[in-house]
């Protein structure tokens, strides 16, 4: 039996990102991963915060802290009030807790979406996330991760602590929330076109111009560079870092998308009525890359086949 070297406090344990943490706990053995869920712990309320982490059995070395309320461009359009209001609860509790309860090292999930819509240049780099206003679509949940990457600093310099805020683009993979309506674009599509191939004149609509780049990272990759600036210390300071691969545009993701579904693409209709939301949100891997050169990202290709392959095994019990 190992001496279990550090305790790991996941929240969002059950999220995209924390079910792949999960399924690659294993490859660190000697740290005790704890995936915190919804039901063990409310995390916008501060009371139910301080009685879960005051308990004997709920001390932590670390934390992973992905839990948020997210969504994708059409419910972000909806709830930018909630998407603000209860994101900075969650974030504020989570540090506060941090601090009384001596968590001295931890990972912070921000997005990339939080970044300027107008920036004074591409691609965007780790200084740049306070250059200019968010796209209005979802400022609520830009400013509340915003403040988030505030306070990490403050908390550093003030405290010592070693916070360290990491940078997705858009994720997707398994695990993820299916919703068709809050979903993000991967799995809303997915979803959305699965139930169309099992009718005989299936319409495949895809929504906005399909102009838009993004950037696509699968979440099991993230969840190995989590583990590994957390444990491996080859990151040596605590500055945000950005995890991002290649861009492509809506319209060549959903080619590929449909590929991997054997749905042709010609049988996509665009429907032009619908939000683009931001047109382009590039931004820059080049620190990832000189701390980790030999990561090898998973191509957006072999992604959507894998997440179409969970997708279809675990229709009974996915998130949607
Ligand atoms: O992932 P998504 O919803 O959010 O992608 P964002 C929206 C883009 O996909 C827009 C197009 O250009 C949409 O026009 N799209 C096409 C669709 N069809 C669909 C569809 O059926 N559903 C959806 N959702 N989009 C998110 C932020 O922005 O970025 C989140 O809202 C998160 O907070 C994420 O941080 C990283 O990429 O626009």
């Amino acid at each position: 039996r190992f001496f279990i070297i550090m305790r790991i406090a996941v929240t969002g344990g059950n999220g995209l990102v924390g079910s792949s943490i999960k399924a690659i706990a294993h490859q660190y053995p000697e740290h005790e991963f704890v995936f915190l869920k919804r039901s063990d712990c409310e995390l916008a309320s501060r009371m139910a915060v301080m009685t879960f982490f005051s308990s004997a059995y709920n001390r932590f070395d670390c934390i992973i802290h992905l839990a948020a309320k997210v969504g994708g461009l059409f419910m972000n359009l909806d709830s930018n009030v909630e998407m603000f209001s209860e994101n900075i609860k969650i974030n504020e509790n989570i540090l506060f807790a941090c601090k009384k309860y001596g968590i001295k090292r931890g990972i912070f999930c921000l997005s990339s979406c939080i970044y300027p819509c107008n920036p004074s240049r591409f691609p965007m780099d780790e200084s740049m996330i306070h250059e200019s206003p968010p796209h209005p679509s979802n400022e609520g949940y830009a400013y509340a991760k915003r403040m988030l990457e505030v306070q990490c600093r403050q908390h550093n310099k003030a405290y010592g602590t070693e916070y360290i805020c990491v940078v997705p683009v858009n994720l997707y993979g398994p695990y993820d929330n299916f919703s068709i309506k809050n979903g993000h674009v991967i799995p809303a599509i997915m979803n959305r076109f699965h139930g169309e191939k099992a009718k005989k004149d299936g319409k495949f609509t895809v929504y906005g111009t399909g102009r838009p780049y993004r950037q696509f990272l699968y979440a099991p990759d993230f969840a190995k560079i989590i583990c590994d600036v957390l444990l491996d210390k080859k990151y040596d300071n605590t500055e945000p870092l950005i995890c991002c691969n290649d861009e492509t545009t809506i319209k060549e993701m959903v080619g590929t998308l449909a590929e991997s579904m054997d749905i042709s693409v010609d049988k996509l209709e665009w429907d032009t009525s619908k939000s683009d939301g931001c047109m382009k949100k590039t931004v820059d891997n080049s620190k990832l890359c000189k701390y980790y050169p030999e990561f090898k990202f998973t191509s957006l290709q072999d992604g959507l086949k894998e997440t179409y392959k969970w997708f279809c095994d675990n229709r009974e019990t996915l998130r949607q």
